[in-house]
């Protein structure tokens, strides 16, 4: 079957004019995969269409803010009837206070939190409250965690910079990474040792207790136990990075599923229901330092966004519903078992890895447990995969670096057809 993408080849030549590789974010330029990336024109629940009137079940899922679908009814009349009102007012707003509390309310390390535009930002300003807290300067993160495009954390980083095969980015001053530190995911021995020997000049340790940005690692329970006790014992912050698993994995997070609870927690995506909305906080007694109760700066015009905060509030009322977790699950792990099934058919070694509704196919016979293992799973087999997939009406995230999405748009229809698909392309991967 041929997949005609003439019209999103002509945007994308047109893109490529005016827009550094034709993109407004790296992945989406297929580096991973190659070929013409659809332009995409409308989504509607488990659906995306693009410039050619192709159609295809959708895993991407705005890299997992869309937990309920393109297009949720609730989100779109929230988002309109706040529109209706202003877009936005550089005030504060009833609403945000509403969300603020949603947020607090359910994320057990959420004391006082505050709202910014991007994971960046919220990672960003995360880090300097913390670096203020303890009066030091050290970050430890982990290779194949990304904590988005902040200099001090471009060292090392998944998602976009492991597509790109980049270990950081030119125009980062080595003096923006020289208090970074980078090590092994998952692995106790070298934290300690780490520790030992710099633990007194770390100001934080962040981490993505689910890793999605090196394709889907989770945390091993030590792991996580480590970090939170080490953290303790040489007086560095705690950070979870629960941008992408945040009201993903759980209603609380990472942090509730593995009832680790950590000084701070970045926050985005699904919180802001599609839109640009992201949000960190944690203690008190470190929160209180942000400007204008402390001496931490930080601001944002737009931060807070009335639209995106009502999306938001009506995003996670969906998720209140009832057995909106256990649906996921269930269809997740349908998911999950007939893509193993369709690769062992088809003679194909692979790993599914998964967590609640997000996974990753890696094409590789060895558990992937960490970066390196990820970086050992077959690119071309994946890029093979993904163009069979998408020939067949699905598509999966354009990079092995990155997590499919279920969402409770998602049914047993679409689950089906995607398993169905699976059989066939699988049987194309050499
Ligand atoms: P943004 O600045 O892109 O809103 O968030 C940065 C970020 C922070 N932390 C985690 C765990 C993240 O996954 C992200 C961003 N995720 C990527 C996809 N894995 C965004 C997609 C892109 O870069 O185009």
């Amino acid at each position: 079957m041929t997949l005609r993408l003439d019209r999103s080849s002509q945007w994308f030549s047109r893109a490529q004019r005016l827009m550094p590789g034709g993109v407004s974010s790296p992945v989406r330029a297929f580096g991973a995969v190659g070929g013409t990336p659809p332009f995409l024109v409308r989504g509607e629940g488990a659906y995306v269409e693009d410039v050619d009137g192709n159609r295809y079940i959708d895993y991407v899922g705005s890299w997992g803010a869309l937990i309920s679908g393109h297009a949720d009814p609730a989100v779109v009349e929230a988002a309109v009837e706040a529109v209706r009102c202003g877009s936005s007012f550089g005030a504060s707003t009833p609403w945000e206070v509403e969300l603020a509390e949603v947020l607090c309310e359910a994320v057990p390390s959420l004391e006082m939190v505050r709202f910014v535009c991007s994971g960046t930002e919220a990672v960003m300003s995360a880090l300097r409250a913390a670096r203020a807290a303890t009066g030091r300067e050290g970050i430890m993160k982990f290779d194949g965690c990304y904590h988005g495009h902040a200099d001090s954390l471009l060292v090392q980083a998944g998602s976009g910079l492991a597509t790109l095969r980049l270990e950081s980015s030119a125009g980062v001053p080595t003096s923006a990474v020289a208090h970074t530190v980078s090590l092994p995911y998952n692995d106790v021995l070298t934290l300690e040792e780490a520790f030992e020997r710099f633990g007194k000049e770390v100001a934080a340790v962040i981490v993505e207790p689910v890793a999605g940005n090196m394709g889907v690692v989770p945390a091993t329970r030590e792991f996580l136990e480590a970090l939170r006790d080490l953290t303790v014992a040489y007086g560095a912050l705690l950070v979870f990075d629960e941008v992408i698993t945040g009201f993903r994995v759980a209603w609380g997070g990472a942090q509730a599923l593995f009832h680790i609870r950590p000084d701070l927690t970045c926050l985005g995506k699904i919180v802001g229901g599609g839109f640009p909305l992201a949000a960190y906080g944690g203690r008190r007694d470190v929160m209180s330092l942000v400007a204008p109760a402390g001496p931490v700066y930080q601001a944002g015009t737009l931060a807070g966004h009335p639209v995106a905060v009502r999306a938001g509030l009506a995003i996670l009322r969906r998720l209140r519903e009832s057995a909106s977790y256990e649906r996921l699950e269930h269809l997740s792990s349908v998911l999950a078992e007939g893509l193993r099934s369709a690769a062992q058919e088809a003679g194909v070694p692979v790993q599914v890895n998964r967590v609640a509704s997000m996974l990753t196919v890696f094409f590789t016979d060895r558990p992937v447990t960490d970066y390196e293992s990820a970086q050992r799973s077959d690119g071309v087999r994946y890029a093979q995969f993904f163009w069979g997939m998408l020939r067949r009406g699905v598509m999966l995230p354009p990079s092995p670096f990155e997590a499919m999405f279920v969402s409770l748009a998602h049914s047993e229809e679409e689950i089906g057809r995607t398993v169905e698909a699976a059989r066939t392309a699988m049987r194309e991967v050499r």
